[in-house]
């Protein structure tokens, strides 16, 4: 997809999870904001675009960030719409969380058919040194998770664990993300299909 004002690349994906697992922050530090420590649920979408250097050429980075809560779903489901890429937060300190990801992808399926490149972020990790163990959820866990998702769905996607806190790994979550949806894009318009093609 093309910019309306300059013509060039536009590239848009999604921030999904349940309330609180920090993806207004995540957001926040992508784009050199200040960390806050209070939580204001997001209300329905908030919007970031930045323009981000890739293969030598400038492109529109459209980043929604979608409330949590089930109340906003009708909202939500206009943004899945025209997304190539999927960001799905969950707080390893928070095990619900955890245990709603795969709603938050039946919930994205159900809205955009096959599944675009897909980060999975393991957020607040900073939280880890003295959290309740029965809470958290292990690298491990997260992996398999992730496994399982290429596995079931084929869809491209990477395990990224993450503090939205000191920044760590956030700059590459986007990295990773960038790189998948512009792969998928030439793909797409070069016809060549990577799956197995069942010969
Ligand atoms: N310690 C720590 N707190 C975080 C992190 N990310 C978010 N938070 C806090 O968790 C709460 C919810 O964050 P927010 O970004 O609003 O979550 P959202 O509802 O998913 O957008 C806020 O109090 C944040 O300060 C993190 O990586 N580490
Ligand atoms: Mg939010």
């Amino acid at each position: 997809m093309k910019d309306q004002d300059d013509g060039s690349r536009v590239l848009k994906a999604v921030l999904i999870g349940d309330g609180a697992v920090g993806k207004t922050s995540i957001r926040r530090n992508y784009l050199g904001e200040d960390f806050l420590e209070g939580h204001l649920a997001t209300i329905g979408v908030d919007l970031a675009t930045k323009r981000v250097l890739f293969d030598q050429e400038v492109v529109k980075f459209i980043l929604w960030d979608l409330a949590g809560q089930p109340t906003f779903e009708k909202v939500r489901g206009h943004y899945y719409h025209g997304s190539n890429g999927i960001i799905l937060v969950y707080s390893v300190v928070n095990r619900d969380s955890f245990d709603n990801a795969s709603k938050w992808f039946v919930e994205a399926y159900r809205n955009m058919g096959t599944l675009p490149p897909t980060v999975i972020v393991a957020n607040k990790i900073d939280l880890l040194p003295g959290a309740d163990a029965s809470k958290v959820v292990t690298t491990e866990e997260g992996k398999a998770f992730t496994k399982y998702f290429i596995d079931k769905l084929e869809v491209p996607a990477v395990f990224i664990e993450t503090s939205a806190k000191t920044g760590e790994n956030i700059q590459d979550t986007f990295t990773h993300l960038l790189k998948m949806m512009s792969q998928a894009e030439q793909d797409d318009e070069s016809g060549i299909f990577q799956g197995d093609p069942g010969i």
